[in-house]
């Protein structure tokens, strides 16, 4: 193991959308910036999460970066709602056009990161021996990264072919001719069931709580829609970064139970159509008031039953624990179709829980299920996985683990009292996993640069969010939660779906662009809330 120990001004962890624009725009800034990354390529999430139907469910046009007009109008997306390939070549050609991947290590895990008091740097430490020290890091680790694979008894026992969405592999996967077993109908599993169906001998969906899922409405982007947008990116941009949720689309301008039954019907029509998640913002007030919400719910449960062919299987399919909106609505391509297929099987676990899996497949307590292949589309320890992975040290040793160990505490999402000059991108106390993760980004390393420039401006050696600020943030983020729906889910944002894991609501639910202006105001009073010394 060869140890190399260098320094620089910072370190950036992670080479996905925001570690990249990261080392773009502090590179830019003239300081000198080293990145990691554990895969062997750039991507992030879009590196890992290859399995069959992966999609972003933020359009195209809108899930990419902003900061070079000329990358945006060079760059032409193919359809509405881009697959993780071609998500994947637009990262990889960014990397390139900026020569981004010179600046990292890939292949390298980040294992460690430790503070010293005495010289203001941060020890970088990895699983190849390399070690940086830097005067600032940034946390680009990914907000849904860290698989989670349950411990399910007789987990390591299965022989056939074994899979996590989060960790697909690289080379082809068959399923023809296979019987397939899928465990989660989240995200992943609802987009990569329908196309495992297409070919596989048999799927078998393994099913603990059904998940509200709104058809894409997918298709081919024309040359005029495309000339469109790129006439008028500067507009939507700027009306994404004042939106709610980090792209130009808002709610009907009036609350579900301020409309007639027929008005009503033709909103959730026209939002139907439109597709996707957006279906949860049709009405301003449908994750705030019970009332409207269970419009929507209502909605959604016709739909289902419409396309379902069998009464038995479309009741199972319906979720009662969850209002909608509150879990991330899917966004699927022919998701409940699918049920109506004779090689399909839907398994409620909720009646039949799974008891262990065996060498030849997943016995539950009625039955066992022979199988071929084992998906797993169990999602991922959201938001904190991925930092808690890390053993990260800030002052006087004291470990995140413990600092967050009643859930995560931070200042606007960006910063932690007690571990100075580290920064964190599209995490809990942001608005990001709500909103577009791209724009997200580059406001949250925008702000960071500013940041930094600031420290380096007046001299000074160290910035750290004051315990005061953090507290207040943190009371702000429950006081918004709690006037919504959302924490009554056992959703991910909430933490609900790793056990042990404290039940906090994660994100900041303000609004994308209401958050961009409290930041923007913090940095104009001076860094309010952070000492700088
Ligand atoms: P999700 O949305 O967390 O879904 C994971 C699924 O796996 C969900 O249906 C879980 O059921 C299920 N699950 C988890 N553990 C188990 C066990 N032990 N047994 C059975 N079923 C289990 O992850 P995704 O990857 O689909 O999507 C994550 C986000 O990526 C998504 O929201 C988009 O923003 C993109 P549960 O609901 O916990 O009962």
């Amino acid at each position: 193991m060869t140890i190399r120990d260098f320094d620089h001004d910072v370190a950036v962890i992670g080479a996905g959308l925001s570690g990249l624009y990261a080392v773009y725009r502090l590179r830019s800034q003239g300081l000198s910036v080293h990145g990691f990354e554990s895969a062997e390529g750039v991507g992030g999430t879009w590196y890992h999460n290859r399995y069959p139907g992966a999609r972003c469910d933020v359009e195209s046009i809108d899930y990419s970066y902003s900061f070079d007009d000329d990358l945006q109008q060079e760059w032409t997306w193919s359809e509405r709602f881009a697959t993780q390939s071609e998500i994947l070549s637009y990262i990889e050609h960014v990397a390139d056009r900026f020569d981004l991947r010179t600046h990292y290590d890939f292949l390298t895990r980040v294992t460690s990161t430790v503070y010293d008091e005495d010289t203001a740097r941060w020890t970088i430490s990895t699983d190849t021996g390399v070690t940086t020290r830097a005067r600032f890091v940034i946390m680009a680790t990914g907000v849904l990264s860290a698989t989670n694979r349950p411990d399910i008894p007789g987990r390591d026992l299965f022989e056939g072919e074994n899979y996590h969405t989060g960790e697909w592999p690289h080379h082809e996967v068959v399923f023809a001719g296979k019987r397939v077993g899928v465990i989660g109908t989240g995200s992943s599993g609802i987009q990569s069931i329908p196309v495992i169906a297409e070919t596989a001998k048999q799927v078998v969906v393994f099913q603990r709580s059904p998940n509200y899922s709104i058809p894409a409405g997918n298709r081919p982007l024309t040359e005029e829609m495309i000339a469109d947008v790129k006439a008028n990116y500067a507009e939507r941009r700027r009306l994404s970064r004042e939106s709610g949720g980090g792209t130009p689309n808002a709610p009907y301008p009036k609350g579900a139970m301020e409309v007639d039954e027929a008005e009503r019907k033709r909103v959730y029509d026209e939002w139907w159509h439109r597709g996707g998640y957006l279906f949860a913002k049709a009405f301003p007030d449908q994750t705030i008031s019970r009332e409207a919400n269970d419009t929507a719910r209502e909605y959604v449960e016709a739909k289902i039953r419409e396309i379902v062919k069998d009464p038995a299987v479309a009741d199972l399919l319906i979720p009662t624990d969850h209002p909608i909106g509150t879990k991330r609505i899917v966004t699927d391509s022919g998701y409940f179709e699918t049920f109506n297929r004779d090689n399909v099987t839907l398994v409620n676990l909720r009646a039949t829980p799974i008891e262990e899996i065996t060498p030849g497949g997943v016995r539950t307590t009625d039955q066992e299920y022979p199988l071929d292949m084992l998906v797993y589309a169990t999602g991922f320890d959201a938001m904190t996985g991925s930092l808690s992975r890390i053993d990260i040290r800030g002052r006087a040793g004291r470990t995140m683990v413990e600092e967050w160990s009643a859930g995560p505490r931070t200042y606007l999402g960006l910063a932690v009292n007690g571990f100075p000059n580290m920064f964190f991108v599209t995490g809990a106390g942001s608005p990001s996993v709500l909103a577009n993760m791209v724009l997200g980004a580059e406001q949250h390393i925008d702000w960071i640069a500013a940041c930094i420039a600031h420290v380096d401006g007046h001299n000074a050696a160290t910035i750290e969010a004051e315990r005061e600020a953090v507290d207040s943030w943190v009371a702000e983020c429950n006081a918004k939660a709690a006037g919504t729906l959302f924490p009554t889910a056992n959703s991910w944002y909430m933490g609900a779906n790793i056990e042990g894991k404290p039940r906090v609501f994660m994100p900041y639910i303000g609004g994308f662009g209401n958050y961009g202006k409290i930041c923007a105001e913090v940095a104009e009073a001076g860094y309010k809330g952070f000492a700088i010394s």
